[in-house]
């Protein structure tokens, strides 16, 4: 067959450059994920990461021939590039578990820890495989293998978006970033979920503090029921959503209150939980967040935030502070914080 003599050799430098390309767009497009919270960014973003995590599948009979050939002289390497394969098969596998959405919201969990462990092993994998560029990198040819490659890999990732669908599967009805809904217009079935190491507190707070232009303010929880109200997704980066009719107080009207001036255009303002968890977010922003104490009509619950949680529309669900203690606005930049909370 014409199809197997091409293999061998054609399989080779460029098969690997490919994956190690499509590992490094997986990676960076699956972390990137987590960080973009509007619908349509999310989407191209995660449509992208199937579509690169998928595409190394495409790869594999020529990696193959590849590793068919190195193995009898590669006894130095072999176990940790056979652990590496191991962890990036289990890796996709993991996230199209996940996508098919009939699989524990662990699975996600367990996808992101692999794939973490892949990173250092990728990098110790291909040091001293180092590559120079060659002309024929910029030729002709490798653009077009490059765009048949992307083609092919678009096209596995859209055939899997059809198989979900004809198939019924729940992943079908999965959001642009992936999650799976859970508890739309029922708190209670919303998972309790803590970023890292978080845990409920015991007491709930009978008071807000506000800090603002120098001054300290406290805020009895019982004068934040202003019957602001916004119907906003929470969608948590561990693979679930739910839309909820949140209410409470918005909050530039609650700073404005309590500074009695317009908010300053530039600045920050660091919503910070009774717990230490914290998250900084542009002034600008105020008049899209809520300090919410109910959820479709009911107070919140322990593990929802009570008696306060911030709700931040078209963020990603670890900006939702849980168990607010304490609001200061700052000067400082809303990017100068970790990409990601610590707690
Ligand atoms: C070597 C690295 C990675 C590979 C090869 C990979 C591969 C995949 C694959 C094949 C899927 C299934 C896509 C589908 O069937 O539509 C997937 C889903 C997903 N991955 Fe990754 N992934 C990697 C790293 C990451 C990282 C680091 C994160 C987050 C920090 C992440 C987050 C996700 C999410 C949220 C989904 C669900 C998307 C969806 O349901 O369409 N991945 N991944
Ligand atoms: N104080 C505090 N707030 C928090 C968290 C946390 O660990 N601690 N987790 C965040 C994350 S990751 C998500 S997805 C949402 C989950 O909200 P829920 O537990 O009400 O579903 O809360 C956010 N707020
Ligand atoms: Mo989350």
């Amino acid at each position: 067959m014409a199809v197997r003599r091409a293999l061998p050799r054609r399989a080779g430098r460029r098969t690997n450059l490919a994956l190690l390309g499509l590992l490094l767009l997986a990676f960076a497009t699956g972390v990137l994920a987590y960080g973009v919270g509007t619908p349509t960014a999310a989407t191209v973003v995660v449509a992208t990461h199937g579509a690169a995590g998928l595409g190394l599948l495409l790869l594999v009979p020529w990696k193959s021939v590849i590793v068919g050939r190195s193995w009898p002289r590669a006894a130095s390497t072999r176990s940790l590039a056979t652990g590496l394969g191991v962890l990036v098969v289990l890796t996709v596998l993991t996230g199209v578990l996940h996508a098919i959405g009939v699989a524990p919201l662990s699975m996600l969990l367990f996808h992101v820890g692999v794939a973490i462990c892949v990173a250092p092993l990728l990098v110790v994998h291909a040091w001293g495989r180092g590559q120079r560029p060659r002309r024929t990198d910029l030729s002709r040819r490798t653009l077009l293998t490059t765009g048949a490659l992307a083609v092919g890999a678009a096209a596995l990732w859209a055939a899997t978006e059809g198989a979900l669908e004809l198939t019924g599967a729940p992943g079908a009805d999965r959001r642009g970033t992936g999650s799976l809904e859970h508890g739309t217009d029922d708190p209670t079935a919303m998972p309790v979920t803590q970023w890292f190491t978080d845990t409920v507190p015991d007491h709930p707070l009978d008071a807000l503090t506000v800090v603002a232009r120098g001054r300290r303010t406290r805020i009895p929880i019982s004068d934040l029921d202003r019957g602001d109200r916004v119907r906003a997704v929470l969608d948590c980066t561990g693979g679930w959503y739910a839309s909820q009719d949140w209410a409470g107080v918005r909050l530039d009207r609650l700073l404005g209150e309590v500074t009695g001036t317009d908010l300053p255009g530039g600045g920050s303002v660091d919503v910070i939980s009774r717990t230490g968890y914290r998250r900084r977010l542009p002034l600008r922003d105020a008049s899209s967040l809520l300090l919410a104490t109910s959820a479709a009509g009911a107070p919140l619950s322990g593990g929802h935030g009570a008696p306060v949680r911030l709700v931040a529309p078209g963020r990603r669900g670890f900006w939702w502070v849980k168990w607010v203690e304490r609001i200061e606005v700052v000067d400082a930049p809303s990017w100068r914080q970790p990409p990601f909370p610590l707690q």
